[in-house]
């Protein structure tokens, strides 16, 4: 077993869509366990570091406004592999191309939002997963 945590972020419009406790649902159907969870509303600071990795990107602004619209939940996964496996419930990037079964592909809504109204964030590898939860959970 590679028991390992991760980040999940339930987005502004995860939380204002009620879709918290069905996101909850997802992560502890597959088995993964809560560590922590927070309900967090970002300051600009936060989510610079955050998303450092888009800074300049066209995206980026437009990125951060958004998460700083509302409130996030920060929640600290762990599991077998979770850092792969949560990526793999979340879907990929985009709410239209993103498989069916996926919190993303299932939930994620098209009706000309931006991508970055996708629900959920988790993080990518074992340095970002340890990186992001020292942000989140300081
Ligand atoms: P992910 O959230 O799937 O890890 P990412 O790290 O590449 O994706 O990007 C972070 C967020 O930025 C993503 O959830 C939505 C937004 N985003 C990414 N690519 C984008 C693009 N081409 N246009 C608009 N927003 C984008
Ligand atoms: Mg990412």
């Amino acid at each position: 077993m590679a028991v390992e945590e991760t980040l999940v972020l339930v987005k502004p419009d995860g939380v204002a869509r009620s879709l918290t406790g069905e996101i909850l649902r997802r992560i502890e159907a597959k088995g993964y366990s809560l560590v922590d969870i927070r309900l967090v509303q970002p300051e600009r600071d936060l989510l610079a570091a955050h998303y450092a990795e888009h800074e300049g990107k066209p995206f980026y602004e437009p990125l951060v406004e958004f998460m700083m619209s509302g409130p996030v939940v920060a929640i600290r996964v762990a599991g077998d592999r979770v850092i792969e496996g949560f990526r793999s419930l979340a879907g990929t990037t985009d709410p239209t191309s993103a498989a069916p079964g996926t919190i993303r592909g299932d939930l994620g809504r098209d009706w000309g939002l931006p991508v970055q109204q996708n629900l959920v964030h988790g993080s990518d590898s074992p340095e970002s997963a340890q990186r992001e939860l020292s942000l989140w959970f300081a």
